[in-house]
């Protein structure tokens, strides 16, 4: 027997609907605490992208979407979003029901394409909205806390090894990380490999020590880096080859034992079933903005899960909003095998929050508040704005 389901409700909210009154978009600049070094950009500060919604209740929501470098890692740059949010996404989003955050992405999702970054900030502040408006954390609204803290790896990413052993001692005997990723791909394979093998020796058994080669790798080179990474007790090898080569991410992880992980190859659930399909990782890094936003970063890891396949909670060196984001997502999933890497405040020079997050005991602790659990400091965020930077140069 078929059952015919009457579909006349698509319009009827089954609530008293709440009107988006506004979707601001902040763009600020915030200098790092060193220099980060990836093969694809250095990193002399974040700009941080944050959206704010808000809402008639008097709620407002707040999401982020940095990136790495501009336009070096992904392919919205923290400008192009502003523009894509402010006149595409915004008017879809005012007058819609805020307390329907699937029905304002629904909205979003048949109108656009792309822009995983852009509706990752808008997901996450509709979300924040919502869950405070109900008064729960936002954990609440994806299944619910498993976990109240979270391990967080740190990268060192000098470009010098002498000071990166520096920084990975004081960060062992401040209790803050024991799991390090190196940012490597810039130098030779065998100079890159020396560089990790002295990390590795340095720190022993204290430390898990991993690298990202961020694609920089070619295959053959990919073949030689990582036995070299093996040998040298390197737990974990990151995304080495291009995003695109899911067959050469296929033959790497057949070829060898070393762990290796997909980054910048997963931007959402399809790739992941892509890359689950061909056996072509062993872990997955989850990342909130390269999936396009909570609820499919939630899919790429039930695709992870359903596979098999290890966890890692990533970052594009966000600020306080969306570590915390993301810190809400991973608390929900039952396994983490590989800790997460939400250091990204942490590499910062300003803070934004009224209190900053707590990091301790090589874990982030999860706030219990309602929504992200944060509040930001208005001032701090008016200070740091890029527009107010424009307006003081120009009085100047
Ligand atoms: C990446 O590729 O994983 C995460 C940590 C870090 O230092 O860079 C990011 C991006
Ligand atoms: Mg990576």
């Amino acid at each position: 027997m078929t059952m015919h389901i009457e579909n006349d409700m698509s319009n009827q909210p089954s609530h008293h609907p709440i009107r988006i009154e506004g979707v601001d978009v902040l763009v600020l600049d915030i200098p790092t605490i060193r220099p980060h070094q990836l093969s694809v950009a250095t990193m002399r500060e974040q700009t941080m992208v944050l959206v704010r919604i808000r809402c008639e209740d008097g709620i407002d929501g707040w999401g982020e979407a940095s990136t790495i470098g501009g336009l070096a890692y992904g392919e919205e740059s923290p400008e192009s979003m502003r523009a894509n949010i402010e006149r595409y996404m915004a008017p879809l989003l005012v007058g819609a029901d805020a307390a329907s955050p699937g029905h304002c992405m629904h909205l979003l999702h048949a109108s656009l394409q792309g822009n995983r970054f852009s509706l990752c900030a808008v997901e996450t502040a509709l979300f924040d909205a919502q869950a405070r408006r109900m008064g729960v954390p936002l954990s609440a609204l994806f299944g619910g806390r498993i976990h109240d803290r979270l391990p967080i790896a740190w990268t060192l990413a000098s470009g010098d090894t002498a000071r990166d052993i520096a920084e990975a001692q004081q960060m062992l005997d401040l209790r803050r990380h024991q799991v390090f990723k190196l940012k490597i791909g810039k130098r030779p394979v065998r100079d890159d490999a020396a560089h990790a093998a002295a990390i590795k020796r340095a720190l022993g058994e204290r430390a898990s020590v991993r690298v990202d080669v961020n694609q920089a790798w070619s295959g053959t080179e990919a073949m030689l880096g990582m036995r070299l990474l093996e040998d040298a007790g390197i737990d974990l090898v990151e995304q080495p080859i291009a995003a695109g080569d899911h067959e050469g991410m296929r033959r790497l992880r057949a070829m060898n034992r070393v762990a290796l992980m997909a980054d910048e190859a997963l931007h959402g659930p399809q790739d992941a079933f892509r890359l689950a399909e061909l056996r072509a990782a062993d872990v997955f890094a989850v990342k909130i903005t390269q999936s396009g936003g909570l609820v499919k970063a939630q899919q790429v890891a039930a695709i992870a899960q359903a596979a098999n396949l290890g966890l890692y909670g990533g970052t594009m060196l966000e600020g306080a909003v969306g570590t915390i984001a993301s810190a809400q997502l991973f608390s929900t999933f039952p396994a983490l095998a590989w800790g997460t890497e939400l250091f990204g405040p942490l590499l910062l020079t300003q803070e934004i929050l009224a209190e900053p997050l707590d990091y301790r005991d090589f874990a982030l602790r999860l706030p219990t508040g309602p929504g992200l659990g944060i509040a930001l400091d208005e001032d701090k965020l008016a200070f740091l704005r890029r527009d107010r930077a424009r307006t003081t140069v120009a009085q100047g």
